[in-house]
């Protein structure tokens, strides 16, 4: 069988912003969600996942909604592909398709949307080969916010279908909404020359965005941008905080008018080919906008992010949607800052984090 693999992110910076068409940040990881897949002639979908060893899912293509109550959640994911596709006119005459991901599940850094990703280039290869990127990031978001229910903004999707190797990739949300073509900038990221590694530090404490949480922070960004008048978030500026009479929804559009300029501001160093160490503190106000103005964060990922500053880190923060998941640290020493962890860790009584580095990997692609 051909294969195909989709990575997961970690995002750089602009955490909460894509939903408010603001600005985002991310890299690929090497770690991704690989999809083995063949035609068959019968209708029918067959679906396995080395993660689900117990589970054979088969679904006839033809009415998939009418199946989904009975399916399990994981399934939803891949299926709501199949799904899309038949909807946007790429028929689909029935496929097989064997799932294997080594993306940790619950981390925040985007297990679902690379299973998604996976999915939607094999079905492109297979059945849809005119596809362009940007239809498969609309197909994977949609089938992750209709089938599987999970209202995510267009981040990881884009991550995993556009990143490229030694970059971070540099969306303009709303940009790329209104463009025809994907308005995207690949930004050089080399830490390795300067010396510096990203860590990322999977806390074990899962996240999970099918809850109310995130669904939660979403409403009251709208309501914030309603009450302002404006189309999005994005349009608000610091000038326009003291008209929101709720505290709630002035704290919240704080931290996305806060989180856009620090998306910029992060770039333009970049850009500029500054030493990377400059974007740390950048990352670190990041992390307590999250905390304090935007009330996602978790006590697991606040005490990594202070040992990983304690033991000299440039910059840290949590990444993806919050209430635990992953933070990242950017560090000179990094088994040091990973040993200063773990032992905060113990020291509070918390399971031991997964502490591994990052480099800016390859978006999705065919396997072999
Ligand atoms: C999750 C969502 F899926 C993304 O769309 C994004 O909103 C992110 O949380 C927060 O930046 O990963």
């Amino acid at each position: 069988m051909q294969k195909w693999i989709a990575p997961g992110r970690v995002n750089i910076i602009g955490e909460h912003t894509d939903y408010n068409a603001g600005f985002v940040l991310p890299i690929a990881l090497s770690l991704g969600v690989v999809c083995a897949a063949e035609p068959r002639a019968d209708g029918l979908v067959r679906l396995t996942s080395a993660q689900r060893p117990g589970d054979i899912v088969v679904a006839r293509v033809d009415d998939l909604v009418a199946q989904r109550d009975r399916l399990p959640g994981w399934a939803r994911y891949p299926l709501g592909v199949v799904d899309e596709f038949v909807r946007g006119g790429h028929p689909v005459g029935g496929v097989n398709l064997e799932l294997d991901g080594t993306v940790p599940i619950g981390a925040g850094l985007s297990s679902s949307a690379a299973l998604c990703c996976a999915v939607t280039i094999a079905l492109r290869d297979l059945f849809a080969p005119a596809l362009t990127d940007r239809r498969m990031i609309e197909i994977a978001r949609a089938a992750e916010n209709g089938f599987a229910g999970v209202p995510t903004g267009l981040l990881d999707q884009a991550a995993s279908i556009l990143c490229t190797e030694g970059h971070a990739l540099f969306l303009d949300i709303r940009a790329f909404t209104g463009a025809e073509s994907c308005a995207a900038e690949q930004i050089p990221f080399d830490l390795r020359s300067a010396g510096l590694t990203l860590i990322v530090a999977d806390t074990g404490h899962p996240h999970e965005l099918a809850d109310g949480g995130y669904a939660e922070r979403r409403a009251q960004c709208e309501a914030a941008a309603d009450a302002l008048n404006l189309p999005a978030l994005r349009d608000a500026t610091s000038e326009d905080l003291p008209r929101l009479r709720d505290s709630v929804l002035r704290h919240r559009a704080r931290h996305v008018i806060t989180e856009n300029a620090r998306v910029l501001a992060v770039v333009d160093r970049l850009r500029d080919g500054a030493d990377p160490r400059a974007i740390g503190e950048l990352l670190t106000s990041s992390h307590r906008s999250l905390r304090e103005d935007f009330e996602v964060s978790a006590p697991t990922l606040d005490l990594a992010v202070d040992a990983a500053l304690d033991a000299g880190a440039y910059g840290a923060r949590m990444v993806g949607g919050g209430f635990g998941g992953s933070i990242i640290a950017l560090v000179e020493h990094a088994d040091h800052v990973a040993e200063r962890i773990m032992n905060r860790f113990a020291a509070a009584g918390f399971a031991s984090p997964h502490i591994f580095a990052v480099e800016p990997g390859t978006g999705a692609r065919t396997l072999e």
